[in-house]
């Protein structure tokens, strides 16, 4: 039996103000006991996150971290190690907008998430495919793809500590969400590639669907056999909604 997971993606947003409500608001809101559940800050307000949450209910983790491990002269990145070191448990890995908009490759994506393991954090590999690569009929190749990296560079050993997140780019922040059977092909897709390697493994990994995830479509999301919870950005700033999602799932 797979836990439930509920992750709110911040990205790029919030002042110190604004962040101390939301905290606050969360700390207000009944959250469920037997999901998991994460909030992902932007990293100068991790500190203040790890803070004013109840670790024990609501983990932090990070929208990044460095490819490299350890502490060194790479300035302006911040390792694994030094995120762990504060309390972060996770961090977004391979996130579209960092893969599209910054120019990350499945190679540095796969560093990533070695790093992220060997400095102490749980990955959240993010996989997904454009509007143009669904058009053309080439979805499961790309996730594949994506997927197959990490699993060659890591093996699927690596995925007992991970947690796999399908975001279909033309679904992120644009309202439009896939329908629970077209996220459910997918994740089904991902769990059968691993089981090519693991079928043990494979059952026991969660797959979190993100892309405009709403109080009001995530119960229908999350029914679905392989979609174990979500990835939530814009919802996730509401404190209500994120509450009426995590009680979803
Ligand atoms: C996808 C998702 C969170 P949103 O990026 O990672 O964002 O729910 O705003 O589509």
């Amino acid at each position: 039996m797979r836990r439930p997971m509920v992750a709110g993606n911040w990205k790029m947003n919030g002042t110190r103000a604004s962040v101390a409500e939301l905290v606050e608001s969360l700390r207000m809101q009944v959250l469920p006991a037997d999901i998991e559940i994460a909030v992902f800050p932007s990293a100068v307000h991790v500190s203040q996150v790890l803070d004013g949450v109840d670790g024990e209910h609501v983990a932090v983790g990070t929208q990044d971290c460095a490819a490299q491990n350890g502490f060194g002269a790479l300035t302006g990145e911040v390792s694994a190690e030094q995120f762990a070191d504060f309390g972060c448990k996770w961090v977004l890995v391979g996130h579209s907008e960092r893969r599209l908009l910054l120019g990350e490759t499945d190679e540095v994506v796969s560093r990533k998430f070695s790093a992220a393991q060997v400095g102490g954090l749980k990955p959240v590999l993010c996989l997904g495919e454009t509007l143009e690569e669904r058009r053309a009929g080439k979805t499961l190749e790309v996730v594949g793809r994506q997927l197959a990296r990490v699993l060659d560079d890591r093996g699927v050993a690596a995925f007992e500590s991970a947690v796999i997140a399908y975001e279909p780019v033309w679904a992120i922040g644009s309202g439009l969400t896939a329908t629970p059977e077209q996220a459910q092909e997918v994740h089904a897709a991902i769990r059968e590639q691993l089981s090519r390697h693991d079928g043990r493994i494979a059952e026991g990994v969660r797959l979190l669907y993100g892309g405009s995830v709403k109080a009001e479509n995530a119960a229908e999301l999350f029914a679905m056999a392989d979609i174990d919870g979500g990835l939530v950005g814009g919802a996730s700033l509401k404190a209500d909604e994120f509450g009426a999602i995590c009680r979803a799932a």
